[in-house]
């Protein structure tokens, strides 16, 4: 039977979710649940901006164990912009509610709500929010450099979700239909190039932060979630660092 919560009441009117259960999602996500309790040491959700932010003019949609939603608050954070976090319950498949299709056709998180502009998918509101908010630093508009950290993005919806990202599905939150070996392979293919290419330069491009390292960055720095061993990419793992250093860093349970 179709449950009703209401999970925000928004300046834009106000958002009701409606709720089915649709198994396999059970079954995912309500193993990520559990998953999230297997932190004993460490603060499982970490705090956040109080809800809603002064002048929050950008909302946006996420969940607290996606990766995906964290690279675009990260972002939204070295930017120094306002905005509010509104939770989409995925335990309770709170994303696939007529309402929330309504911003996303998919059903995925994360997706942001500028004035008028509604947009999903993390590269893309990374894109936007860079040439928004940010200035060149983030995102150069040169034709070789754009490719540049355009590679990357395409790199993070490829070879990071097949690898590490998906090996955190399988491991930590029990998603059963993931080829787990080809899984490790990618993510070893993936993380020994990042650690060649990472060997002598201190940012994934040029001399300085872009969205390329927000983009690549938490599913390689969540990789251990995946089961796999970071230590043996020595710069990766100092590139983690670096990106943990960057002013305004916020950090996410299991990073
Ligand atoms: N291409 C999308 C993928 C987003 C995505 O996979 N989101 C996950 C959480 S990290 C989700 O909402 N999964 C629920 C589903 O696919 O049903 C992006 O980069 O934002």
């Amino acid at each position: 039977m179709p449950t009703l919560q209401r999970l925000q009441s928004l300046n834009l009117g106000g958002y009701l979710f409606s709720w089915k259960s649709p198994k396999h999602l059970e079954t995912g996500f309500l193993s990520i649940a559990q998953a999230a309790g297997d932190r004993p040491n460490e603060t499982r959700f970490h705090p956040i901006h109080p809800f809603p932010k002064d002048n929050a003019m950008i909302q946006l949609y996420g969940h607290e164990v996606s990766g995906n939603s964290y690279k675009v608050r990260l972002l939204l954070e070295l930017l120094n912009v306002d905005y509010e976090w509104i939770k989409v319950d995925l335990m309770k498949s709170a994303h696939k509610s007529p309402d929330f299709l309504a911003l996303n056709p998919l059903g995925q998180v994360p997706v942001i709500v500028d004035g008028e502009t509604v947009l999903a998918d993390a590269q893309a509101i990374m894109v936007y929010l860079a040439r928004q908010y940010g200035d060149e630093r983030w995102l150069p508009l040169e034709s070789l450099e754009l490719a540049k950290v355009v590679r990357w993005l395409s790199t993070t919806a490829g070879e990071i979700r097949q690898g590490p990202e998906n090996a955190r599905l399988y491991h930590f939150f029990g998603v059963a239909n993931i080829n787990i070996e080809r899984s490790h392979q990618k993510a070893t293919d993936i993380l020994t190039h990042l650690d060649q290419h990472l060997s002598d330069r201190q940012w994934l491009e040029f001399e300085r932060p872009t969205i390329a390292d927000v983009a690549v960055f938490p599913y390689v720095a969540l990789a251990r979630d995946g089961k796999i061993e970071l230590e043996k990419y020595p710069h990766v793992v100092a590139w983690i660092e670096r990106v943990k250093q960057l002013p305004g860093f916020i950090p996410m349970a299991g990073i």
